[in-house]
Parts: C-alpha cells; sequence; structure tokens
C-alpha cells in the first residue's frame, strides 16, 4: 500500500493525497514478511515453529563484532587435527578390520546426529520411540558434539536467524568462521540474546536429553575416545597406536570437518533451486558423505521435511534408515512436504537451477 505523504489543498473545492512509493525499506520489510506468511502455510510440522526463517531481524550496520578467542579450544582442536594427520600416516599400516570398525564408528557418529541431532531433536520431523531415541543419543555422544540440548539451540537459531551475528556459524564471517572458527572463540552477544528467546521445553521435558547433558563428559570420554580405541586392540590384536590414532583421532576428525563442512561449503557454494534468497545451497557430493544431509537450499526452505530433501532415498542413507526404523515401529509420524508445495516455492523463489530428478 502507498505511504500518504501529505494531504495538500489544490483548490478550494478539492484535496487530493500525494503519496510516495514505499521507501526501499519498507518495501523490503514488507516483502520479507510476504515471505514469512508463505512460509508458514507451507509448514506441515505447525506445532513447532524455532526453526523457522526470520526474515525480519537483521543486523545493524556497524564495525566487524571483535574476536575474544578461547585458547584451550585452539590448541585442543590443533592436537586433536595433528593426531588425526599422524593417524593418516598409520593407516596402510593397519589391520582391515580396524578400517571396518573405524567405518562403522564413522556411520554410526554420522546417523547420531542426522537421524538425531539434527532430525529428530532440532526439527521434531519424525517422532521416535525409546529403543531409537536411545540409540540415537548413543550415537551422537560417539560423534562428540557438544550435547544434545547445545547443538538443537544452537541449530535453531542457525535456522531462525541464519547469516546475521545471532547465527552461531554465520558464513557472512568467512569460511573460517563459519567451519571451525565459531568453536575457537566466545559467541556473539547475539546468539545469546536471541537463542533465549527460543522455546526449547520440548528438549527439557525430555529426560534422556538432559540426562545426557548431565553426564556429557564421561559419557563422550567412553564413546568417542575410550570404546572406539579399545575395540580394536582387544579384539583382533591392533597396535594401541593404530587404534588411538585411526579408530579415534582421525575418525573423529574426519566426522566433525564433515559436519562443518555444511556450514561452510553448504552455506557458500551450489545452486539454489528451491530459494535464491537464502544462502544455504545443495551439495550432493558433500550430501554422499553426510549421509543425505547436504541438500542444504532445500533444508534451509523447508527444515520440517524429515529427509531434509525433496527426494527420498537418492544420496540421502539417513532417509533409508529413518524409512526402515518406521517399517518396524520405532519412527512414526514422518513429515514431508507435498511435492505441489514444492514445486509451487521453486517457481516463486527459486533461481532457475531446477532440474526434477
Ligand atoms: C562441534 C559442533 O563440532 C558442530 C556443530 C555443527 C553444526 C552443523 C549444523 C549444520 C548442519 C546441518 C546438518 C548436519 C547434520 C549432522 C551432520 C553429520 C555429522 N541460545 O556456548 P557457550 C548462552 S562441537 C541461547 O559456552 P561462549 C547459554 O546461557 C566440537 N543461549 O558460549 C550458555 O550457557 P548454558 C567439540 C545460548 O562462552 C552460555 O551462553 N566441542 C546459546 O561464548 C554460554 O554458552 C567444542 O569444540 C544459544 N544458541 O563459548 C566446544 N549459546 O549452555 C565448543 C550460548 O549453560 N564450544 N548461550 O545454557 C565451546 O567451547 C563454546 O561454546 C565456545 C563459545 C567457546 C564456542
Ligand atoms: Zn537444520
Ligand atoms: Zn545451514
Amino acid at each position: 500500500m502507498p505511504v500518504p505523504l501529505l494531504r495538500e489543498k489544490i483548490s478550494d473545492s478539492s484535496t487530493t493525497t500525494i503519496t510516495a512509493p514505499p521507501s526501499m525499506d519498507l518495501q523490503n520489510k514488507r516483502e520479507k514478511l510476504k515471505e514469512m506468511v508463505l512460509h508458514l502455510v507451507e509448514d506441515i510440522r505447525p506445532e513447532m515453529k524455532e526453526d523457522i526463517y526470520d526474515p525480519t531481524y537483521q543486523d545493524e550496520v556497524g564495525p566487524p563484532p571483535k574476536l575474544e578467542y578461547v585458547w584451550r579450544n585452539i590448541i585442543l582442536m590443533a592436537l586433536l587435527h595433528l593426531g588425526a594427520l599422524y593417524g593418516v600416516t598409520l593407516v596402510p599400516g593397519c589391520k582391515a578390520y580396524t578400517w571396518l570398525w573405524a567405518f562403522l564408528c564413522y556411520v554410526v557418529s554420522i546417523l547420531g546426529m542426522t537421524a538425531g541431532a539434527h532430525r529428530l531433536w532440532s526439527h521434531r520431523t519424525y517422532k521416535a520411540r525409546l529403543p531409537l531415541r536411545l540409540f540415537l543419543i548413543i550415537a551422537s555422544t560417539m560423534a562428540f558434539q557438544n550435547d544434545m540440548y547445545e547443538w538443537a539451540r544452537d541449530h535453531r537459531v542457525h535456522h531462525k536467524f541464519t547469516e546475521t551475528h545471532a547465527d552461531p556459524h554465520n558464513s557472512r564471517r568467512g569460511f573460517f568462521f563459519c567451519h571451525v572458527g565459531w568453536l575457537l572463540v566466545r559467541k556473539h552477544p547475539a546468539v545469546r540474546e536471541k537463542g533465549g528467546l527460543l522455546d526449547l521445553s520440548d528438549l527439557k521435558a525430555e529426560k534422556l536429553v538432559m540426562l545426557q547433558r548431565r553426564y556429557y563428559k564421561p559419557s563422550v570420554l567412553l564413546m568417542c575416545f575410550i570404546l572406539p580405541t579399545l575395540v580394536p586392540w582387544y579384539c583382533w590384536g591392533e597396535t594401541f597406536r593404530h587404534s588411538l590414532y585411526v579408530a579415534t583421532f582421525l575418525r573423529y576428525v574426519i566426522v566433525l570437518n564433515m559436519t562443518w563442512l555444511v556450514n561452510s561449503v553448504a552455506h557458500l557454494y551450489g545452486y539454489r533451486p528451491y530459494d535464491k534468497n537464502i544462502e544455504a545451497r545443495e551439495n550432493a557430493l558433500l550430501s554422499l558423505g553426510l549421509l543425505g544431509e547436504a541438500f542444504h537450499n532445500y533444508h534451509h526452505t523447508f527444515p520440517y521435511d524429515y529427509s531434509t530433501s525433496e527426494y527420498r532415498w537418492s544420496l540421502n542413507f539417513t532417509t533409508f534408515f529413518i524409512d526402515c526404523m518406521a517399517a518396524i515401529g520405532l519412527a512414526y509420524d514422518l513429515k514431508k512436504v507435498p511435492k505441489a508445495s514444492i514445486l509451487a516455492r521453486i517457481k516463486r523463489t527459486g533461481d532457475g537451477s531446477y532440474k526434477s530428478g
């Protein structure tokens, strides 16, 4: 609607309203609000709003934020990566069972994050019965990426306020920052401020999530470090050195970097067939390694879809896994965006790169 500027008297008998086109700022805000309303209409999981993008929140213009380094994290992360590099040199000397074990730990860790931390606890895209939730929380502990409550809180705030200072791994702050740098410095005050407004009552109410948070340090020690090292050493006589550096340090560093690539690569490079107005992008190659988790333009457009992709099993082992769990009754109420809504959205906001698969 045009904005009335002033009422001017043209003649004694008539008055007219002189209008001007709305300012760019106002126009942008209206567009964003319209976008938000349409987004809500598409939502097939109306009970949870905490991961729905809020385009009305934008950073104020100002100097770049100051970095407050956390030296403990910088030193530990550097040592861990050095350990993993040494692990690479040991790979050829490992027993075949150790390779298989490291690969199994990789798959279990990633599943814990994709099917558990991401699709179940952060986005509530499906429901899971206790045995599955138990498996997923243990698997996610093996991945050691912060406890479930903290991960889901950071992830919801990443979706809602994406590419602003309230996004913990804001990709506008550069590749290194959104890949790993954000774990080496104190969070921007906006993360705390906006994250503090989120409703996390579902997470607080879940005993398993709170139990993991309470005993997180000893559980991580056991699941991420002790168990993966002891199994090859005890079970098939692998050397302690090979077990520690390959099955534990190298495997953990690969899991971490694969996950971080979603924040860096999948927010910086790739097509945006579903919504060209956001930075998240599609990356099929990354999705293969992440068991289906880098169809990131689709995922940020439709965060309530349990497949995090328009498709089901294509480069998406996690969806296959959830479907298998559904077949045996351990997963249910799987949310999937109807094809017609997807196609309408592609037409409305896509970048034109869409090819039906
Ligand atoms: C790791 C995490 O690697 C990786 C996450 C990747 C996420 C990927 C997401 C995108 C992928 C999507 C698909 C992928 C799916 C899965 C992939 C497959 C694997 N809201 O944090 P603190 C408040 S971890 C509201 O200490 P500092 C709160 O009160 C690796 N409030 O902030 C909190 O207290 P509490 C291993 C918030 O002091 C207080 O602030 N771990 C929020 O600035 C303090 O919080 C590490 O390296 C919020 N969002 O420190 C450790 N956040 O918790 C890394 C905070 O008691 N972390 N508050 O309620 C740290 O050391 C610190 O967090 C820090 C910041 C130094 C980074
Ligand atoms: Zn997500
Ligand atoms: Zn993202």
